[in-house]
């Protein structure tokens, strides 16, 4: 454990500020990917990153960096610390904006005790880490990791028809670096645990060691609209019928499997949706995960069999389109030993796991050794304006990544 300790006050404050950019009257922030709501909170990041006195440089999938260089470290691969700043819709305040400001206040702090690294420190903050404006998450992060090209992520349509690239420039993020423009030596997430594991036993730290792998597809089921009223229902060409049985099959599934995959159907929108026609159209996402690999392929097999199924049965046409596939993904070990290490050294247990949910390590894991540090979710709430997590934890958190930074960049 390092002597050093970072400013509470500071992260914990510039948490609340932050999560009140974009807050909902009556609920949580809503800052989705280059909105203009998310161009406050990032206007907001750049402007603490200067007040660290920390380079800022964007590039050009609008990733914003803080880079810390001392003297005599030019020549070195930087240590990335780093998470996401947008967020879901009515949100909590921690889902990656704790690793960004933990990110930032670890660097502030390690300036002001006179700390110097063996490399460059940066802190980022992904582009689009929750795709819900525009698909596949954890895109910023993706395109840097070369998964994806940048040309083909700005031209990404939206939800609401917008223009990735468009949207980036008009809120002034669109910025000169190319992506990867600097290879991470290594690179350290922390965040909030968003499930219920480590509250649950009772570990102050999850040391994760791996991530599960992502499935995100959009199904759309057409059918003919018809008379609420005249229509037998044997004579039914119902595209709501046809969602709703599938839906019904991957919960059903799912429960039934005993393993830990898990599917979610978040978006649904029917055509022409009125209360007296039978649906022609039916338009929702499946979110499926799993840890393994093979699992994850099984189920989308299963999946594209049921389509077929219902679409007969039920004289419908259905098409899926994927949004994103990621695989699960092994984070560093010799990583995931220092923050246990860390963890005890500072008196605190810690719980070697796997997260369910993505982030942007999953992408950076292509280009270095990575891993996570994760605190505990209060009720395993997230992606909701309950998510809390306590100050003690999230302080805790952020100086065991103080330590493993300073272990991971001694002279
Ligand atoms: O979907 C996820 O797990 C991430 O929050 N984007
Ligand atoms: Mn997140
Ligand atoms: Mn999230
Ligand atoms: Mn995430």
């Amino acid at each position: 454990m390092t002597s050093h300790s970072i400013n509470d006050a500071r992260l914990l404050n510039r948490l609340r500020a932050l999560g009140e950019i974009g807050r909902n009257p009556d609920g949580g922030p809503t800052r989705l990917a280059a909105s203009e709501t998310e161009k406050l909170g990032r206007d907001q990041f750049v402007a603490w990153l200067k007040e660290a006195d920390l380079d800022v440089a964007v590039d050009r999938i609008g990733n914003i960096f803080g880079v810390w260089k001392p003297q005599g470290t030019e020549s070195h691969d930087p240590l990335m610390l780093g998470s996401h700043i947008d967020t879901v819709i009515n949100a909590g305040i921690y889902d990656g904006c704790y690793g960004v400001l933990a990110g930032l206040e670890v660097i502030a702090t390690l300036r002001e005790v006179g700390f110097q690294p063996s490399r460059p420190i940066v802190v980022g903050a992904f582009t689009n880490e929750e795709g819900v404006r525009y698909a596949p998450d954890m895109m910023g992060s993706l395109v840097y990791a070369g998964g994806l090209d940048v040309e083909e992520a700005l031209a990404t349509v939206g939800i609401d028809g917008s223009n990735l690239g468009e949207e980036l420039a008009a809120i002034g993020y669109a910025g000169s670096h190319e992506p990867g423009f600097m290879k991470p030596h290594a690179y350290i997430e922390l965040h909030i645990e968003q499930g219920p594991v480590l509250e649950r036993e009772g570990f102050p730290v999850g040391a994760v060691d791996s991530l599960q792998g992502i499935s995100w597809q959009q199904i759309i089921i057409d059918g003919d609209a018809n008379h609420a009223g005249t229509t037998p229902i044997t004579m039914r060409k119902d595209a709501g019928v046809a969602a709703a049985r599938v839906i019904t099959f991957l919960r059903e599934r799912a429960k039934a499997s005993n393993t830990p995959t898990v599917a979610t159907v978040g978006c649904i929108s029917f055509e022409p949706n009125a209360i007296n026609v039978i649906p022609s159209k039916a338009t929702f996402t499946i979110d499926l995960r799993d840890p393994d690999e093979d699992r994850l392929l099984a189920e989308e097999a299963a999946l594209a069999d049921y389509l077929r199924t219902v679409a007969q049965e039920e004289q419908v046409t259905i098409t899926a389109e994927r949004l994103a596939r990621f695989q699960p993904v092994k984070f560093d070990g010799e990583i995931v030993r220092t923050i246990e290490e860390a963890a005890l050294a500072r008196g605190l247990k810690s719980k070697r796991m796997t997260s369910g949910a993505g982030h942007d390590a999953q992408m950076i894991a292509r280009i270095a050794p990575a891993a996570m540090i994760f605190v505990p979710s209060v009720a395993g709430i997230s992606h909701n304006p309950k998510e809390f997590t306590s100050e003690t934890d999230l302080v805790a958190g952020a100086n065991i990544l103080l330590d493993v930074v300073c272990k991971l960049t001694a002279p």
